[in-house]
Parts: C-alpha cells; sequence; structure tokens
C-alpha cells in the first residue's frame, strides 16, 4: 500500500480530500475512532481528548491512511446525543489529530458538526445518513473536502426492526446514485465523493451477504466504494463469536470487499487489516 500525499497528483485516479490526495490505486484503511460511551465495540475507550489523539497516532503506526472521529453512536437502537455534547467530544479530537497533519475524517449525521470540523480541519465528512440532513451537502460543498455518502434504511433507533427490499443491492444502488446526484448539484466535485452501501444500517443478515457479494456491481456509479463491516453484527451471525471476538471475521469481510472492489475499508483492527491488504496488494501487484 502506497501512503497518502498532500501533493497534487499529475495522473491516475484520486480522492480529492482537503489538502490530501487519497490514491485509489490502492486500497486504504480508515481507522475508527469513537469518542462515545457507547458505541456497539469501542464504546467508553477513547472518551478522554488524550486518549483519543494517542489511539489516532497508534492506528497511523499500523497503517490507518484516514481517522473516522465520531461522537454519536449509530449502532442499532443508540439514542441520539445533542448537538453540544457531539460538538464536545468530537472537536478537540479533530483539531488535534488535524494539526499534527493526519487526514481526519469526521463521522456525523449533522449539519452543524460538520461545518464545525470542517473549521477544526477535517478532511472528509462521513454520513451515515447520506448527506440529506438540511444544509449537510452545502456545509460540505463550501468547502474541499471528501464525502462519504453511505446509504441507511430508516434511522439508528428502528432500522433493524424490520428491514425490507425487493431488491437490495439495486435499492441501495438507486439510492446512492441519486444522492451522488444532489451532492454534485450542490457543488461537490465527482472527485470528492465517496460511496457506502452502510452494511449493518437497516439490512438483515441476508440483506448484508447479499450487498457485499454485489458489491461490485456498484463500481459501475463511477465513484469509489467504502465498506464498513468490522466487527458488526453480520459477523457474529455467521461465526456466533460476540463483539470483541470478531477480529479475524472482520479481516475476512475487509479482505472480500476489497476483492469485490472496495477502495477504502472502516475498521477498529487496523494493524491486521493492514497486514491482510499487504497479502492481498502483493498479490495484485505481481501479476
Ligand atoms: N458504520 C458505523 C459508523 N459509521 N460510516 C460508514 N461510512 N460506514 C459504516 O459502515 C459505518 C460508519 C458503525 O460502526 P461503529 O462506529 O464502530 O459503531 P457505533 O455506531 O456504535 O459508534
Amino acid at each position: 500500500m502506497q501512503p497518502i500525499t498532500k501533493s497534487a497528483p499529475s495522473e491516475g485516479h484520486f480522492l480529492h480530500c482537503g489538502s490530501f490526495q487519497l490514491d485509489l490505486n490502492h486500497p486504504h484503511i480508515m481507522g475508527i475512532i469513537n469518542v462515545t460511551p457507547d458505541s456497539f465495540s469501542d464504546g467508553g475507550k477513547h472518551l478522554a481528548v488524550d486518549q483519543a489523539l494517542s489511539h489516532g497516532r497508534q492506528l497511523i503506526a499500523e497503517g490507518a491512511s484516514i481517522l473516522d472521529v465520531g461522537g454519536e453512536s449509530t449502532r442499532p437502537g443508540a439514542e441520539p446525543v445533542s448537538i453540544e455534547e457531539e460538538l464536545r467530544r468530537v472537536l478537540p479530537v479533530v483539531e488535534g489529530l488535524s494539526q499534527e497533519g493526519y487526514l481526519v475524517s469526521i463521522d456525523t449525521r449533522h449539519t452543524e458538526v460538520m461545518a464545525a470540523a470542517i473549521k477544526a480541519g477535517a478532511a472528509m465528512v462521513n454520513d451515515v445518513n447520506g448527506l440529506r440532513a438540511e444544509g449537510a451537502l452545502e456545509a460540505c460543498a463550501a468547502s474541499d473536502v471528501a464525502v462519504c455518502i453511505m446509504h441507511m434504511q430508516g434511522d439508528p433507533l428502528t432500522m433493524q426492526i424490520h428491514p425490507s427490499y425487493e431488491n437490495v443491492v439495486l435499492e441501495v444502488n438507486d439510492f446512492l446514485n441519486l444522492r451522488a446526484e444532489a451532492a454534485l448539484q450542490s457543488g461537490i466535485k465527482a472527485n470528492q465523493i465517496c460511496l457506502d452501501p452502510g452494511f449493518g444500517f437497516g439490512k438483515t443478515v441476508q440483506h448484508n451477504l447479499e450487498l457485499l457479494r454485489g458489491l461490485s456491481s456498484l463500481l459501475d456509479l463511477g465513484y469509489p466504494l467504502l465498506a464498513g463491516l468490522s466487527r458488526k453484527s453480520v459477523l457474529g451471525a455467521v461465526t456466533g463469536k460476540g463483539t470483541d471476538d470478531r477480529v479475524h471475521s472482520s479481516i475476512a469481510a475487509a479482505l472480500i470487499a476489497v476483492q469485490h472492489g472496495a477502495r477504502i475499508v472502516r475498521v477498529h483492527d487496523v494493524a491486521a487489516t493492514h497486514n491482510a491488504l499487504a497479502v492481498w496488494s502483493a498479490v495484485e501487484n505481481t501479476q
């Protein structure tokens, strides 16, 4: 895997993220920093600012290209937090890690948090709600950050009650297509957009497996794909393991996602994923 560069590329395929260019000829790891008391697998571990900062440095040392900072759990059934509380949790972490020169992504559904995080140095906005909140598209278009547009059926409080689709891959495809179009209309450039099918967000185990199997068909939309399967319940359903015992299945899922076209994988276990992708890259590059 190649490190990210800070200079504009002359050729190739890049995701433009503020002053960073992510080289999409190689898969990248987005390391997760949940500054929350209640995230499903690492809640409470990185609540203090200095803990979150040192976790971020460690994830970079282990091979992450992007640090995804979130202050609101979106696990199924999670209660929303106030904007003030979310800002209080994420802003010092976004600012600190950006100032250290890292590519920081803000994981939020809220326009106010997006705008404040961009001001604090975030180079990517990762929105599980697909930039559908009022003003979200405009807040992102006002800068040159990258955006990750994710599919979710329903909202975190209720999304796992009765997820239903006629054809999950087609419906996710159509949603992402419409949202990417809306992003372009708002002034966000095509080379700033990546798309995510939203594993676990309003999907049954079967829906998640179908989506992973059909992931490469989403490449036809013409944008890089991000996949987040790390430690998710679909892996628990397949292996029978609890959240803390899903590292191996998460590595398998990340590898399958990359094999099926994902260029960014959002993970908790960066070192292990980095090793797995190094093997994948070595095989791909010796063809
Ligand atoms: N999954 C989670 C949060 N943000 N963003 C993207 N783009 N894709 C995902 O699949 C995704 C995401 C949920 O995982 P996590 O952050 O570990 O848990 P929690 O929401 O409980 O904080």
